[in-house]
Order: structure tokens, then sequence, then C-alpha cells
């Protein structure tokens, strides 16, 4: 069995999703945390390791590799059961789009480094990243609806099997919430994100359950 350590910081929800998909796997892994809010991120150390300068950041017996969608599916390519994408390419391709959303379209636009180009007020910060939350659960909530009308039924993201959009999906929930997104607007979405959230794996991925957290 390989070693692995994550690099990774309680309230980032590209380590959450990477630890989701660890637990899902079942994965031992050792944390390492790096503190964002110090700007721990940004050091030598850090840079040394990560050449993105984010979390998070997996070595594999001391190989590194970055960017959680690069992660997730080198996860599934070694260690292949459970998967986290269906077979089917249809299938596939509506998973991935959920992601890239997800991945792509949202969270980049509301992460600390773009929040600290705006200025040091709070109310400006958490508007933009309201937006943007708002924005990309519309567009999760329009996929959602397209897959039903193609047959898809489940109680997950996509269909009755937790998939890579599970893992997007709840940490980006995480952050629409601590953002105070109105999330009335997104039921599927949001019936999605419980579901996951309800499993094992989910709950031992939460910010709150990592050994950085501050209470
Ligand atoms: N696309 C990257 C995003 C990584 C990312 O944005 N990480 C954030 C935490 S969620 C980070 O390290 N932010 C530090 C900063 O903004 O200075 C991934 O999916 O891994």
């Amino acid at each position: 069995m390989p070693t692995l350590r994550l690099y990774t910081y309680w309230r980032s929800s590209s380590s959450y999703r990477v630890r989701f998909a660890l637990q899902v796997k079942k994965i031992a892994y050792e944390s390492v945390a790096v503190n964002l809010r110090q700007g721990e991120q940004h050091g030598d150390e850090h840079r040394e390791r990560s050449p993105t300068g984010y979390v998070p950041c997996l070595f594999i017996d001391g190989r590194p590799v970055v960017e959680s969608v690069a992660i997730i599916e080198l996860l599934d390519e070694l260690f292949p059961d459970p998967p986290l994408y269906p077979r089917d390419p249809w299938a596939r391709a509506r998973v991935r789009a959920m992601v890239e959303v997800i991945n792509a379209g949202t969270q980049p636009l509301q992460n600390l480094v773009v929040l600290e180009r705006l200025g040091p007020d709070p109310e400006v910060r958490k508007e933009w990243a309201k937006h943007f939350n708002t924005r990309g659960l519309a567009s999760v909530e329009r996929l959602m609806t397209l897959h039903e009308k193609e047959g898809v039924e489940g109680r997950f993201a996509y269909g009755d099997t937790l998939t890579a959009a599970d893992l997007f999906l709840v940490p980006q929930m995480y952050s629409a919430q601590r953002f105070g997104v109105d999330l009335s607007p997104f039921p599927r979405a949001v019936a999605a994100a419980e579901a996951a959230l309800s499993t094992e794996a989910a709950q031992a991925a939460m910010p709150e359950r990592q050994p950085d957290a501050i209470p």
C-alpha cells in the first residue's frame, strides 16, 4: 500500500473534495495542515512542495500531485474501487460537466486570492462570493434538471451512487452556506448534497472534523 500525505486546510473546499475521495475509497493518509489564514501557502516551504502554492497537494510515496480534479482522477485510477466516474461515456461526461461547473466555473471566482484583490471590506467580499456561488449552484440545478429529463434517478448528484459530482458539490454547498447564499432556488442540489453528506465518508471529510479545525 502506498504512503499518502495530504497538505490541506480544514476550510478549503478543494481539500475537502480530496478528503472526501480518500474516505470513499477508504485510503489511509496523513494529514498536514497549511494555515491559509496565516498565509502559510505563500511560504517557501509550501511553494517547494506545491507548484501552484495552493492546497490540496497530495504526496503518494513521496511524489506530489496538485489540482483536485487531477488528484481525484489519479486516485480513481490507482484505487479503482469504488469508482468515482460512471463507465458509460455520456454519464461520464455529465458527471465531468458538474465537476467543471464547480471546479472551473465557481470555486476559482470566490477563492481567497480573488477576494483579497477586492479590498479589505468583508461585505464587498461576501457579496462577490455570494454572487458566484449562486450562479454556480444555479448551473448545477439546471444540469440536474436536464439529467432528470434523461431519466437519471437517485438521491445523489448523478444517480444513486456517489460520484465525483458529489465530491465537488458537498464542499461547494459548504462554501455557499458560509457566504450566506439563499439555497431555496436549488432544491435538487440541496437534496443531493444532504444525501451525500449523510454518508460516513463525507462525515469524516467534513471541515469541522479535521485536526486543524478552529471551533
Ligand atoms: N483548482 C485548484 C484550486 C485550489 C485552491 O483554490 N485552493 C485554495 C483553497 S480551496 C487555496 O489554496 N487558496 C489559497 C489562496 O487563495 O491563497 C484545485 O482544485 O485544487
